[in-house]
């Protein structure tokens, strides 16, 4: 048995977390179309007769502007640290060579003394002749053991990453049992599940400023589970813009998020959301620990 841990880095937004949703062929870090949305190191172990990877989804690396930023990036560094492999993911930028935004995350794990893998994601969008332009840019650097182009979104490539990680980890033991795909707690994974159908239906700075609080997780009768949930905000003007009007988006949030909760848990769900202003807890330590913790 081949095991080890694999942390997934990069700038925000180039499907770090889409790729690990495809590897694993399930859903356990959150995706949308906006930047920084992963905030945690989220686990996601991937477990055949041979190979066990412990994949560590991490939020993007980029300058930290808030506290927040600042708690993000740390996450990003502890996960490189007690890794085997990185996998380093960038995106297909129609021949632009090395891009710019790409160097910070060099940067940043220039020094770790671990393969590195670099994944080209998202090639559904670019033709043939202008992605390999880049792959020749990015093997210049001579800095990646392996260059592999993919889409996350089409499950293309992804295969062949795990196949190209299993070459490079070492014999090991498993750290999970061979069922588990995720170590996050359910209260967890409903947060995230809510604040992602939030960021979805929200634009501009909102989606930054939403937080998520479970406030109880209750079995009611059988197969019912009652969830209460806080979702924070900065500011007056986004919690107005998170009701909506007449509740109506807040409704259109907590629909999406049941379905995909009681799709995630087999079991039926009453969700109750609640909209609170913490004012600037994004800013300070004190807030943030008053919201995530
Ligand atoms: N066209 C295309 N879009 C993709 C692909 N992979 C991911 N995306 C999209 O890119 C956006 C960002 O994906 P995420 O997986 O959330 O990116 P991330 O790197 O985890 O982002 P952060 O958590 O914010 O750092 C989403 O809209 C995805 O649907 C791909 O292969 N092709
Ligand atoms: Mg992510």
């Amino acid at each position: 048995m081949k095991s080890g841990f694999v942390g997934i880095i990069g700038r925000p937004n180039v499907g770090k977390s889409t790729f690990l949703n495809a590897a694993l062929s399930s859903k356990v870090s959150i995706v949308t179309s906006k930047p920084q949305t992963t905030r945690d190191n989220i686990r996601g172990i991937y477990t055949t007769d041979d190979l066990h990877i412990v994949f560590v989804d991490t939020p993007g690396i980029q300058k930290p502007k808030s506290a927040l930023d600042r708690r993000m990036a740390k996450q990003t560094i502890q996960a490189l640290n007690d890794c085997d492999c990185l996998l380093m993911v960038t995106e297909a930028n129609r021949g632009q060579g090395v891009s710019e935004r790409d160097i910070p995350v060099i940067e940043q794990i220039k020094n770790a003394d671990t393969p590195v893998i670099l994944a080209i994601n998202k090639i559904d969008t670019v033709s043939k002749g202008l992605l390999l332009p880049q792959i020749e840019a990015y093997a210049d650097l001579n800095f990646f053991s392996e260059l592999i182009p993919i889409s996350a979104l089409r499950n293309e490539g992804v295969q062949e990453v795990i196949e190209t990680l299993g070459r490079y980890l070492q014999e090991g033991p498993m750290y999970y049992p061979k069922d588990m795909i995720t170590d996050s707690p359910d209260h967890f994974i409903i947060a995230e599940v809510i604040r992602e159908k939030a960021i979805m239906h929200t634009h501009d700075e909102v989606p930054y400023s939403l937080g998520v609080k479970v406030e109880e997780i209750r079995k009611k009768g059988k197969g019912v589970v009652v969830i209460r949930a806080l979702v924070v905000v900065e500011r007056d003007s986004q919690k107005a813009i998170v009701i909506g009007r007449h509740g109506s988006m807040l409704k259109k949030i907590g629909m999406d998020a049941r379905r995909e909760l009681e799709w995630l848990m087999g079991k039926r769900i009453f969700l109750e959301l609640f909209v609170k202003v913490v004012p600037n807890w994004t800013k300070t330590d004190k807030g943030l620990s008053r919201v995530l913790d």
